[in-house]
């Protein structure tokens, strides 16, 4: 049986948690494949609001298993966290979620030197959620990282001793001043090592392949956005894993010609966390806005994060790069009430008016080119069907599925899972 894969396709937060939920009933496999703690998915449901980290959004669903694949990195500290996060809601976690052995693990010393990047960099920095991200990827390309599996080994301790040395004189070598108490953060790790131990750890592609010829359904779920990925995004501002498609094949061991449907999520404007080019960014009363009615906010870091209008030039490259055969469009009601919407469509790029996403999308480089379009004042939170939205809104959705040349299948109108409609 095939996969689907459901991925962000913007700088992230677009909404994949809530249509993750929303999905769930439909499969009997969730499974993460790249990122870790930086993310932050979002679900809302009888009146609870639940932020999800490294955790798959199908957890809530009484019957699917829920995967955090290999190409996920887990923090055992902010994991334990999330576990007991989750206690009130007596998941039967035991039984719904694996960890693959092959995934690898964010250290103390990760988190560190995380920090020390940033704080070396200066006003250069990328924005990172100091969550240990980029170096726990550097060891893991560097071949030096630690693997879930290796907590099952007799010399556990000794390979973590080893790198977590290795990285305290990395941390010298930056030469920052970041203050820390490794010991108390090392006790708080071995704990949370244990505790990580009473979840099931299994060899994830292979479970994940068999269930594929059992004809069991399942659903990938990306984390942060195309825009972030570290080959595809807007490099060195980006995140250290593949957010796009392929990052599936390589998070779980799924073959590309088992890859079925891609759900590509988008927000109805665009906002983004940390630094790096915004072709669209807003600086005016309307990006306030949205930020506000947005509530645009980190899940994770509560950074505010920075808005702006729909950008079709970079949502048509993320589309392209994924292969995304249905689009999902979120937070449609964040823009009830501006008279006048704009969408970009080509980018001034040095003097000349060009339609695809270039190597370099630096505001020295790139302008916006906008269509306007007529915005609507009604609510859309309390509506339930496609007939019932506003002729703009429906003018402004198919000038979008012209422009990018796949439908919009989901319209999502508040952060509740029955705040969705189908079209
Ligand atoms: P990192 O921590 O090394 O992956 O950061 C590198 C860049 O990737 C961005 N990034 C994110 N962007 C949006 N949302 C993310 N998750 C949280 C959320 C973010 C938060 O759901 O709101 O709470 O601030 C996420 N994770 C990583 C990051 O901002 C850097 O630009
Ligand atoms: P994710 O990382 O892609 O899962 O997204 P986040 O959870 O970080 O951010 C999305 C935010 O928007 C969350 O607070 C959601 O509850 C909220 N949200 C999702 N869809 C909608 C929508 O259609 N309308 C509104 N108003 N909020 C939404
Ligand atoms: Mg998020």
């Amino acid at each position: 049986m095939a996969a689907d894969l459901l991925l962000g396709l913007q700088w992230g937060d677009e909404g994949k948690g809530k249509i993750v939920d929303v999905l769930t009933s439909k499969y009997d496999i969730i499974a993460r494949f790249q990122g870790g703690p930086n993310a932050g998915h979002t679900l809302e449901f009888d009146g609870i609001k639940h932020v999800l980290r490294t955790i798959p959004s199908g957890i809530f669903h009484k019957t699917a298993v829920n995967i955090i694949g290999n190409g996920v990195v887990i923090d055992p500290v902010v994991f334990q966290r999330e576990i007991e996060g989750l206690e009130k809601f007596e998941l039967d976690i035991k039984s719904k979620l694996l960890i693959s052995r092959k995934a690898h693990l964010i250290l103390p010393t990760h988190r560190l030197l995380d920090a020390a990047s940033e704080a070396s960099k200066g006003k250069a920095k990328i924005g990172s959620t100091l969550k240990g991200i980029g170096p726990t990827y550097m060891d893991k390309t560097g071949r030096n990282g630690i693997r879930v599996g290796d907590i099952e080994l007799e010399d556990f301790e000794e390979r973590y001793r080893a790198l977590a040395n290795k990285h305290e004189e990395m941390i010298k070598f930056y030469d920052v001043n970041i203050q820390y108490n490794l010991e108390e953060m090392e006790k708080e790790f071995f704990e949370s090592i244990e505790e990580l131990k009473k979840i099931t750890f299994i060899d994830s592609e292979e479970y994940i392949n068999q269930a594929q010829k059992e004809g069991k359904l399942i659903l990938c779920e990306g984390a942060q956005g195309s825009l972030l990925d570290v080959d595809f995004g807007t490099y060195p501002f980006v995140t250290s894993s593949n957010t796009t498609a392929a990052g599936a094949c390589t998070g779980l061991g799924i073959a590309p010609n088992k890859i079925k449907e891609v759900y590509g999520i988008f927000k109805a404007y665009v906002t983004r966390v940390g630094s790096g080019p915004f072709p669209t960014e807003l600086y005016d009363e309307d990006g306030e806005t949205m930020a506000r009615v947005g509530n645009e906010y980190g899940s994770v870091t509560g950074r505010k994060r920075r808005c702006g209008w729909l950008d079709l030039v970079a949502l048509k490259y993320a589309v392209q790069i994924n292969g995304v055969t249905q689009l999902m469009m979120m937070k449609g009601d964040i823009l009830s009430g501006f008279p006048t919407l704009k969408v970009c469509t080509q980018y001034n790029y040095n003097g000349k008016a060009i339609s695809h996403f270039p190597y370099n999308i630096e505001s020295e480089n790139v302008t916006p080119i906008y269509t306007e379009l007529k915005g609507w004042a009604q609510d859309l939170t309390g509506m339930t069907t496609y007939d019932q939205l506003p002729k703009e809104l429906k003018e402004y959705i198919e000038f979008i599925e012209n422009y990018i040349e796949v439908p919009i299948k989901i319209v999502s109108v508040g952060p509740d899972r029955k705040q969705t409609i189908l079209k």
